[in-house]
């Protein structure tokens, strides 16, 4: 038997749950996405799951389930089953999909805190854990930057001088396989049915945390080779485990770009801390680009401002805005191709 409610269940998802014309069937929580079929931890077991035709084609935007969505489904056969229809999602974490310029891809839902993991290696980046935070702001996930490997050689002052404008508003925790206190930190920070995802780029150790966290090696992480013994693999799929029947986590494979679609200007000015600038410049809709009276240049050139965080602004409101403007392209485009195919059909109808 499983308890939903370590895994989040509560009133307000079995009142939405009422509202579905599939009320009386099961409900659970998706535990793994593989390609086209879904692991759901339900109260009594784990099911293997695949859509239903209306699922798949009967809706007008399909949205496919993600790791932590809950959703309503139908036992087959032993340990089978058919997903009926989704809840509606909450506190979602999104990506522009790979090869896109305008197509949102839900990571993981239901998600309370993201871990952002880095390594204090090559793969420390403070450019892309504003780009994490900026994406995490627009679904209120609390951030909490996770700097792992702290046994390998790395330079500290350098790499706190560096996050100085994230470390005032959100915690960051160095740690270490070989420091089992740093891993207590990190527990610290999971409530009791709290959802937490580990987002970052492949090999920083999120399998190994969570397997850490977890007291076990639920995960597969780099270092262990494949049964086959043809090489090392590391876990190319989203899969949620329960830690210890307190919290949710989510192990995410590494993106190699991690694409935002957070247009909001004001969430970029907070997380990049420039909003207390903004509002010296001289015009009220400056853009901060070569505007007379802007106090965000002037702060860049008095070295209030590191330029860094300002050409990351500039660059992470382009990439917003572009996304925005395909999005707008494409609804354009389909509606103005449904209007055809519309025209189309009532045309052949009159000619025969
Ligand atoms: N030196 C060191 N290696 C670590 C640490 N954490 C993880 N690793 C190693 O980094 C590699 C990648 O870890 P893994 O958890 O698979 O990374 P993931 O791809 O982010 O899930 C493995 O070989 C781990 O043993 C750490 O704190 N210190
Ligand atoms: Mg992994
Ligand atoms: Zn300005």
């Amino acid at each position: 038997m499983n308890n939903l409610s370590l895994y989040g269940w509560n009133e307000s998802l079995f009142r939405q749950k009422q509202k579905s014309v599939y009320n009386n069937c099961m409900h659970g929580r998706v535990s793994v996405t593989h390609k086209t079929c879904y692991t759901v931890v339900s109260e009594d077991t784990f099911y293997s799951c695949e859509l239903s035709g209306n699922m798949i084609y009967g809706r007008e935007y399909p949205e496919y389930p993600c790791t932590g969505d809950w959703v309503i489904f139908q036992p087959v056969d032993a340990g089978k089953g058919i997903i009926l229809d989704m809840l509606a999602r909450e506190k979602t974490l999104y990506r522009l999909k790979s090869g896109t310029v305008s197509e949102k891809q839900a990571v993981a839902s239901y998600v309370d805190k993201a871990f952002i993991v880095q390594s204090l290696d090559d793969n420390f980046n403070v450019r892309r854990i504003e780009r994490f935070m900026l994406q995490l702001a627009d679904e209120n996930i609390q951030p909490v930057l996770v700097l792992t490997k702290t046994d390998l050689e790395f330079n500290k002052d350098e790499t706190e001088a560096a996050i100085r404008h994230i470390s005032g508003k959100i915690p960051v925790v160095f740690t270490s396989i070989y420091s089992p206190d740093s891993i207590e930190q990190l527990r610290e920070l999971i409530s009791p049915c709290e959802t937490v995802v580990f987002t970052g780029s492949s090999g920083v150790g999120k399998s190994t945390l969570i397997n850490l966290l977890c007291g076990q090696e639920i995960l597969q992480t780099a270092a262990i080779s494949d049964h086959t013994g043809k090489g090392k693999h590391t876990s190319t799929r989203r899969e949620m485990v329960l830690m210890d029947k307190s919290g949710v986590l989510i192990d995410t494979p590494g993106v190699k770009v991690f694409g935002v679609t957070n247009n909001d200007n004001e969430t970029l000015s907070e997380v990049l801390d420039i909003s207390s600038f903004e509002g010296q410049c001289l015009f009220r809709d400056c853009r901060h680009v070569n505007e007379k009276g802007c106090a965000v240049i002037k702060a860049v050139e008095n070295g209030d401002l590191d330029p860094g965080v300002y050409e990351s602004y500039l660059k992470l409101r382009k990439e917003a805005s572009h996304y925005t403007a395909s999005v707008h392209e494409r609804r354009k485009y389909e509606k103005s191709f449904s209007k055809l195919v519309k025209r189309a059909k009532n045309s052949s109808f009159k000619n025969y």
